[in-house]
């Protein structure tokens, strides 16, 4: 029997376990990455670990989230991250520079290899041929210093796609196609191989749209062949030593097999407030629009600048919508100066904004308050734009440009312009001067430690028996923005006591101080809620926030996988109620109580959960490996390895808790 792409590369990097679909792996990492967002908890943690230079082939830390600067914050963890970059021989991506999964792809990412990111959408990768995955910081930091990185062994769908698109039909509808199919919840241990005759029509930065919105389905990762196309674009940047192919055996075997006949996709759109909420034009009305944003990691790249650029040419933004654009890197932005598209993109009245994620992070350009607000990025989440009650759809570059002059969300195959045919360059306008390459003196870089950056905050060690308050009982489909709000909060990343008042700002303002009130009574705090908790990003603030507030457990009907690995990283135990039923049987206030959780889950029997007022026996299950099972007792990962090395080192254990 032969083998797909998936097996091939995780395989090739296995070190831990055997590759046995659903069993928990340890694999090998050749890259990592991280943003400035979540980069700077995770080289807090990296130093916490005092793992001394990095081991990877390569560790890129980029700056591209928080590059607005409002107050001293942000600046302060630049200078934070590019010091420890020197110090740990990590390239240093500038502010400016772009979008870390945009400019990884340009100038960094390798077919067959693994990329472990400090992002959910490092699935980026995956049109390169490279096993993308994205992981709480302070996985990404265990990453760096060599250690493997654990995950499920997953089921692999073949996406077949045959035949070619169709005039205004993009990878975006591709991608949102497959969102309608597999939808945002129920994907977890599953990756996304596609394959297929049509994945010779796509481009690079084509298959990066795909792998990229991979992220809003929940699965591990989606990963493209390596074929001419991939050569054709590594060449482009000046890096064809860097490829190699790589393709399914003829009869590799997948556990499901979706066919997209790509002649058939129609141009759709997400409607409010979830990616997966995919319609069609002709299920829509015309919609007046106030906003219309392109760019993000999603639909950035050159091509998606230049047909944006082309559709612009000779008209003009209509006056009741504001245009933004932001290029996906420099050197996209570059390019568009060199060949004179800026000029079109600006006379029609764009305004172009910083190459970096910006609007897509509600950063800025929050729309009017209830306004409509057309994006090209990946998430539509309530409140995401910085506006809570925006409504965002989201499409492609195409149908964002003719809103954009026609002020109207409308079917672009109707809007009379000739359709813009652009193909990707046969050579990118290559300029590395933005990148700072470490060299062996650097290492004795002191690191600079601004006001804003304090120490990556521990758990103390969870208790024997599960105790605790239902401080919040939320429902289905609860974002990481629900819980840990970015935009304007963004800059308190490095501070987490003062981050941490902002978790469930816009769901229960008051949640984080009766949190504290609990905390300070020596009674622990437990979060309620229904399927797919923790959907979205991989923003361990999250979970560290929560924590810090005294969250000992999560209860829900199910998680998402990057946010039950953070949960469990630091000290949470992420426990899934058996019967989805059980859900209505709990309420805020509720005690909550379970005796010797550690003999139960690692026996992988179900932990009772009794509930006080009731007196209601509920079974929850968490399958726990012992080492698992050992860093939640110790209060999370760091306590647990910081403990493991004092003992080896003869210090004796401690715990900081
Ligand atoms: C996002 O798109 O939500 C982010 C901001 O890039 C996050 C990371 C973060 O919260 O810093 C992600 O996708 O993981
Ligand atoms: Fe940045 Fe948006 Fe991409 Fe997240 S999704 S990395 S915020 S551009």
């Amino acid at each position: 029997m032969g083998t797909h792409i998936v097996e091939k590369v995780l395989r090739a990097h296995l070190v831990e376990g055997d590759y046995i679909p659903g069993e928990t792996i340890g694999i090998r990492i050749d890259q990592t990455l991280t943003q400035d967002a979540t980069g700077t908890m995770a080289f807090l943690q990296f130093e916490a670990l005092g793992l001394g230079r990095v081991r990877t082939d390569l560790s890129v830390s980029y700056v591209d989230h928080n590059t607005l600067q409002v107050g001293f914050e942000n600046n302060d963890d630049h200078l934070y991250l590019q010091s420890a970059a020197a110090r740990f021989g990590v390239v240093y991506s500038r502010a400016g520079n772009g979008i870390c999964h945009q400019v990884h792809l340009e100038r960094f990412g390798k077919p067959g290899t693994t990329l472990l990111g400090a992002d959910s959408h490092t699935t980026t990768g995956g049109a390169l041929g490279q096993v993308g995955i994205g992981a709480g910081g302070l996985d990404v930091a265990v990453a760096m210093g060599g250690g493997p990185f654990f995950l499920t062994c997953p089921r692999v769908y073949l996406v077949r796609l045959i035949n070619r698109l169709s005039d205004w039909v993009t990878a975006k509808d591709v991608v949102l196609h497959m969102l309608s199919v597999l939808t945002t919840s129920g994907n977890v241990g599953v990756v996304l191989e596609y394959g297929g005759e049509g994945v010779a029509s796509l481009s690079v930065p084509e298959r990066a749209t795909i792998a990229n919105m991979g992220a809003e389905m929940g699965v591990t990762t989606s990963v493209f062949p390596s074929d001419e196309v991939t050569e054709r674009f590594l060449k482009g940047q000046g890096r064809e030593r860097d490829w190699r192919p790589l393709a399914p055996d003829n009869d590799a075997v997948y556990d499901r097999v979706i066919e997209v006949d790509l002649r058939a996709v129609e141009p759709l759109v997400s409607e409010p407030h979830s990616p997966g909420n995919v319609k069609k034009f002709s299920e829509l009305e015309p919609l007046p629009v106030d906003q219309v944003c392109i760019g993000s990691c999603t639909n950035s790249s050159y091509r998606d600048m230049m047909t944006v650029a082309s559709i612009l040419k000779g008209r003009r933004v209509h006056p009741n919508a504001s245009l933004g654009i932001a290029p996906g890197s420099r050197q996209i932005l570059q390019m568009l100066v060199e060949n004179g598209a800026l000029h079109d993109l600006i006379r029609a009245g764009g305004r172009v904004m910083e190459s970096a994620c910006g609007f897509c992070i509600g950063n800025h350009f929050s729309p009017r308050s209830g306004g409509v607000s057309v994006r090209t990025s990946n998430r539509n989440f309530e409140g995401r734009s910085g506006t809570h009650d925006a409504k965002v759809y989201l499409a492609s570059p195409e149908v964002a440009a003719i809103a954009a002059i026609t002020g109207t969300l409308s079917d672009p195959r109707s809007s009379g312009i000739p359709y813009p045919q652009i193909r990707e360059p046969d050579a990118y306008s290559v300029d590395d001067g933005m990148f700072i390459f470490p060299t062996p003196e650097m290492a004795r870089t002191p690191i600079i430690r601004g006001p804003n950056i304090g120490e990556p905050p521990r758990n103390v060690p969870m208790p024997a028996d599960l105790d605790g308050v239902a401080a919040i009982k939320v429902g289905d489909r609860i974002t990481t923005d629900h819980i840990m709000p970015a935009g304007a909060r963004l800059k308190y990343r490095s501070n987490v006591p003062k981050y941490a008042r902002y978790v469930f700002e816009h769901v229960d303002p008051r949640f984080a101080q009766r949190c504290l009130d609990n905390k300070a009574r020596g009674i622990g705090n437990i979060i309620v809620a229904g399927v797919s908790y923790g959907q979205g990003s991989s923003r361990e603030h999250a979970a560290l926030c929560p924590m810090y507030l005294g969250v000992k457990a999560v209860i829900a009907k199910s998680f998402e996988r990057i946010h039950a690995a953070n949960l469990i990283n630091v000290g949470i135990l992420p426990l899934v109620l058996r019967e989805g039923g059980a859900y209505g049987r709990i309420e805020k206030g509720d005690r909550l109580y379970a005796g010797r959780w550690r003999d139960a889950l690692t026996a992988g029997r179900p932990l009772v959960v009794v509930n006080g007022r009731t007196g209601d026996e509920i079974a929850c299950v968490c399958p726990l490996s012992d080492t698992q099972a050992a860093i939640i007792a110790a209060g999370g990962l760091l306590n647990y390895l910081t403990t493991r090395s004092k003992a080896a080192t003869g210090e004796g254990a401690e715990n900081d808790g």
